[in-house]
């Protein structure tokens, strides 16, 4: 297999010690550079400070790295040309033996061969405006359905149809679980008009949600939703505005399917001043400490 884990991780999973995923197409497709390395290194940092082991995946030469050093973090930062990979690309990134950026789904996989439970992003994938004539619906909800992997986010962006978004997660079997709320965040907001399917107020008892999927063999993974805090969250009116005006520029540009992420991510941050971009910084560094608690917890749990 086309697969190196990182002896700092592969030790951690052997003695059962908490291990978080972190993937890397949110490195070189979803950021700028530096801002990029310097928040793939923070959200490492954070996920030390709770006493658990970062692995950040990404594939190099067509081989796929579980626990990237800095210099390797910082090469995919600054890369041109590195290919945004999803399930669908791991093949052709293999045999080309090319370097591949990891969508959630992709590291989900990934994560899931390593025998890591828990991997923290930003935001997923998910059934894109317009879904029902396009049929653009990432792959990450396919993933989430079949992959046992616990994914901590920020909820799905708005520049999703969230509804949608939902109705296929239920379709799948994913519980979505909010972090103390009762609402599904989404992303640069702290709120939507969507329910998620359980509140819940400690890192502990989402630990026990997970444990209590694997233990009944249910497959697939669980959403942890965690909304971005107050000072950094961006008002839907105003984000919504924002979010029209791009993809309106994206499709006169006939901008579409894998590229259509990345087009919205950067012209966001173009139209907000620079001010989303501090958004999405500070929600993946609070997901990856939350994250981080919920797998120190599961260990115990597990032993
Ligand atoms: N959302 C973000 N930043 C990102 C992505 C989503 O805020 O970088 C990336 C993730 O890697 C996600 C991917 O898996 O975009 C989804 O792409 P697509 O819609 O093409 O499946
Ligand atoms: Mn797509």
């Amino acid at each position: 297999m086309n697969i190196r884990i990182s002896s700092k991780v592969e030790q951690a999973l052997k003695e059962n010690k908490p291990v978080i995923a972190l993937e890397s197409t949110i490195i070189s497709h979803g950021m700028p550079y530096p801002k990029n390395v310097e928040c793939a290194l923070a959200v490492e940092k954070n996920i030390e400070k709770e006493g658990a082991v970062a692995a950040t995946i990404g594939i190099i030469d067509g081989e796929a790295i579980i626990g990237m050093t800095p210099d390797e973090i910082e090469e995919f930062g600054k890369r041109k040309g590195i290919v945004k990979c999803s399930l669908r690309d791991l093949p052709i990134v293999y045999a080309k033996k090319l370097w591949g950026a990891t969508t959630v789904a992709a590291t989900m996989f990934l994560a899931h061969q390593a025998g890591i439970e828990f991997f923290v992003t930003g935001g997923i994938g998910g059934a894109h405006r317009k879904a029902n004539e396009t049929f653009d619906i990432s792959t990450d909800l396919e993933a989430l359905g079949n992959i046992d992997v616990s994914v901590i986010c920020a909820g799905p962006k708005a520049i999703l149809d969230l509804g949608l978004t939902m109705e296929i997660l239920e379709t799948k079997g994913v519980p979505v679980i909010g972090y103390n709320t009762d609402c599904l965040p989404a992303f640069f907001t702290r709120t939507s008009k969507f329910k998620v399917d359980f509140n819940a107020k400690t890192p502990l008892e989402i630990a026990e949600i997970v444990k209590a999927k694997r233990d009944n063999q249910l497959k697939g993974g669980v959403l942890i939703t965690n909304p971005v805090d107050e000072a950094h969250s961006i008002p839907e009116e105003k984000i919504n505005v924002v979010i029209e005006e791009a993809i309106k520029e994206m499709d006169e540009k006939g901008i579409k399917g894998k590229d259509e992420t990345p087009f919205l991510l950067s012209k966001i941050v173009e139209l907000t001043g620079g001010e989303s971009l501090e958004t999405n910084i500070a929600l993946i560094l609070s997901n990856a400490t939350l994250g981080a608690k919920i797998a120190v917890e599961y260990s115990k749990l597990a032993k």
